[in-house]
């Protein structure tokens, strides 16, 4: 049983521990049955998504993910995010990955929407009625978000979308994806604009599921002539890197809460191994070179949990904008996640390479975790550019 002494820490509230209880609950007594076995959710990932997302709708929690209050954070709390992914994470990479994606595809509407796009589209994401997605990379403007050539023109009744864009996560099982596109006013991340696009509009179409180590709902969107109204630009026109970007802020320090979730599961495997497995006439745990590796983990596992329970509550009780905490709580769990899973399946020897235990499943699903929503280096620069330019200001 994973040690949950950390809710006792000074960063959460009522509110936040209630929370934290109600998916560890879900998690252990409905998610079992929703998701079947490792080997089906796997084979049919779209079908256990959409399955998840109803699930984790009807016990209400989807509400944390899009709380559609009007409220500058649109009622997001990060603290209660992290811990969600946690918990889930904990226990399954896809129902951490549907929770998330109703976040992170609802979050710009939750933050910049009009009080008319937030009525369309939260509540249904919040039931679990309608599954979101966030279109921002592109082939060749990954990191780079400013080098997108997706355009998006004026037309008569709205705006016209052609280009296209990949590695996006519930492409295909979305009902409707969160666009950003080259919107012509401004170079750079000055011209770029965001758009809610229905699944259904035409001129969209979605190519097939890009099969992943973890598998996962993953595609590539298409678009040729799309046409989408006028009430569907989302904030300013020009403000959709400033919209990614925050929302991403709020997101990445949720990455580094699923990292945390896996490292805390796979940490409780080997724990758990070390002490029944016996070689050379003692259990494993007796052995300082196990201990030497345990005690690594458990520094890890903490010393993410602080970073990521620094940003969130940073983001919660002082808001504005937390990039650099977001991106050092990010860069650290994930990278270090890798390391305690790693680790994990040494102390498993040859069976933590097996398909089908918890710890080769980890190793699987954590290494996508220092890729997306901003790699590892880009975090590096992130962190870099806000301590120079704080130190620059300084010396003004
Ligand atoms: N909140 C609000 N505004 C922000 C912001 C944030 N978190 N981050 C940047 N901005 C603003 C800046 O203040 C700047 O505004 P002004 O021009 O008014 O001064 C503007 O946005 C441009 O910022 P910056 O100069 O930092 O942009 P860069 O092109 O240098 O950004 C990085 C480069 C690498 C940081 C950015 O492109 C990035 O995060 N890339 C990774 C993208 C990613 O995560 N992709 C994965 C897709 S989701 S799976």
């Amino acid at each position: 049983m994973v040690d949950r002494s950390f809710l006792d820490w000074p960063f959460f509230e009522t509110a936040q521990r209630n929370a934290a209880e109600r998916f560890e609950r879900w998690a252990a007594e409905r998610l079992p049955a929703v998701l079947g076995t490792e080997e089906d959710a796997e084979r049919d990932v779209h079908g256990t998504v959409r399955r998840l997302v109803g699930a984790l709708g009807e016990a209400g929690l989807l509400r944390h993910a899009a709380p559609g209050t009007e409220d500058a954070a649109g009622g997001l709390d990060v603290r209660t995010l992290c811990l969600a992914r946690e918990t889930l994470a904990r226990a399954s990479g896809l129902a951490d990955f549907a929770f998330a994606m109703q976040g992170l595809g609802s979050a710009p509407i939750s933050l910049h929407g009009t009080a008319a796009q937030k009525r369309r589209y939260l509540p249904r994401v919040s039931a679990g009625a309608a599954v979101a997605a966030f279109a921002l990379s592109e082939a060749e403007a990954g990191s780079d978000v400013a080098a997108m050539t997706t355009t998006a023109r004026p037309c008569p009744g709205g705006f016209r979308l052609d280009g296209s864009k990949t590695w996006i996560s519930n492409a295909g099982v979305a009902d409707f994806y969160v666009v950003f596109a080259r919107s012509g006013d401004g170079g750079g991340t000055k011209g770029i604009s965001a758009y809610i696009v229905d699944a259904d509009s035409p001129g969209l179409s979605i190519g097939k599921n890009i099969d992943i180590i973890a598998p996962h709902p993953l595609g590539t969107l298409t678009f040729e002539n799309c046409r989408v109204g006028a009430d569907r630009i989302l904030g300013e026109p020009g403000g959709g890197f400033k919209i990614a970007m925050a929302t991403l802020d709020i997101f990445r320090s949720t990455v580094g809460a699923a990292a945390l979730g896996f490292a805390r599961r796979a940490f409780d495997e080997a724990v758990g191994r070390a002490l029944t497995r016996r070689l050379f006439g003692q259990a494993l745990a007796e052995l300082q070179l196990i201990q030497a590796k345990i005690a690594d983990m458990a520094l890890a596992v903490d010393a993410a949990a602080l970073l990521i329970y620094r940003a969130a509550w940073t983001k919660d009780c002082r808001g504005g904008r937390i990039s650099r905490e977001a991106s050092m709580a990010k860069l650290y769990a994930t990278e270090e996640a890798q390391r305690v899973i790693d680790e994990a399946v040494q102390i498993f020897g040859g069976l933590g390479v097996v398909r089908g235990t918890a710890v080769e499943r980890l190793y699987r699903e954590v290494r996508a975790l220092r890729i997306y929503e901003g790699a590892s280096e880009v975090q590096k620069l992130i962190i870099a550019g806000q301590v120079l330019k704080a130190a620059a200001s300084i010396r003004k």
